[in-house]
């Protein structure tokens, strides 16, 4: 039986990665802050799918956090095989000049140290035993620019790079790096950019159809099992309606 870690799994891509895999029978390890969620998503997947999973409460903003959860694993979950990096947000909508630093703050430290701290701490085993999938959650923001994007750009912009990096320094282990870029996508992602607001977040896909969390979860589907030969190494995910970071049309 595979194992899968999912970061970032108490909502929307997260959460619909945990419910494909747990349908596919692999044993999970979900996190997030939230613990009543995970918690929720647990008792979920064990009835639903009869899924083994481990909840793990942690922030990934916090090293040594991160590092005590995932480097004192129980034996049977010990060996990763797949790590989905999905635990990220965008923290309010402005120019750089009214920019507030903690909203600069919250994202540079969860989006990209974040992801680092992981998978540090989870990449060691892969590169002893030659053998493992890194899946980075970036976005269309980490490809192009849009206004007020700023600093959620540049730290997808950040993911999208290490992605690349990462391929490079693990290529002598075996290990695949696949670097996700979706575009729009209903989530609680707005929701949590916009501080709560719920209109404000709901205005975004006025007109158009988004790509539901469940979109995501079927394509790193398919490319966790590909051949062992075949990698799919940058893959950019819109609903039909949108073009780019700036083009999307709208009834
Ligand atoms: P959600 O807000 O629905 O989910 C975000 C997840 O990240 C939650 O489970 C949250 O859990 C977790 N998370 C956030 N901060 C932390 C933290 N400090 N420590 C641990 N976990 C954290 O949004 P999405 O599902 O849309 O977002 C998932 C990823 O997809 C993000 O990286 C986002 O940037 C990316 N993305 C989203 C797009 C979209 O349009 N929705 C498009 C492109 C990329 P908790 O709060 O419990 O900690
Ligand atoms: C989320 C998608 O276009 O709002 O990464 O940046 S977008």
């Amino acid at each position: 039986m595979k194992t899968i870690l999912i970061t970032g799994a108490t909502s929307g891509i997260g959460q619909a990665c945990a419910e494909t895999f747990a349908k596919h029978k692999y044993q999970l390890i979900i996190t997030g802050r939230r613990k009543d969620r995970l918690n929720a998503l647990t008792e979920k997947l064990k009835k639903e799918y009869h899924a083994e999973v481990l909840p793990l409460c942690f922030d990934v903003r916090n090293f040594k956090e991160t590092e005590s959860a995932l480097s004192n694993l129980p034996e049977a979950f010990s060996q990763i095989d797949v790590l989905i990096n999905n635990a990220g947000l965008a923290s309010g909508f402005g120019s750089i000049q009214n920019g507030q630093i903690s909203d600069w703050e919250k994202m540079i430290d969860t989006n990209i140290k974040g992801l680092l701290y992981v998978t540090k701490v989870v990449c060691q085993g892969m590169i002893e035993r030659k053998s493992g999938h890194i899946i980075n959650i970036a976005s269309i923001a980490g490809k192009e620019v849009y206004a007020n994007g700023n600093v959620y750009c540049a730290t997808k912009h950040a993911v999208d790079a290490l992605s690349r990096s990462m391929r490079i320094d693990m290529l002598p282990a075996g290990i695949k790096v696949t670097n996700v870029a979706p575009g729009m996508v209903e989530t609680e992602f707005s929701l949590v950019r916009f501080g709560g607001d719920a209109e404000r977040a709901k205005n975004v896909y006025q007109g158009l159809q988004p790509l539901s969390a469940q979109d995501i979860s079927t394509v790193i589907d398919m490319v966790v099992h590909l051949p062992h030969n075949l990698v799919v190494n940058d893959i950019t995910l819109t609903p039909l309606a949108q073009a780019s970071a700036n083009h999307a049309i709208r009834s």
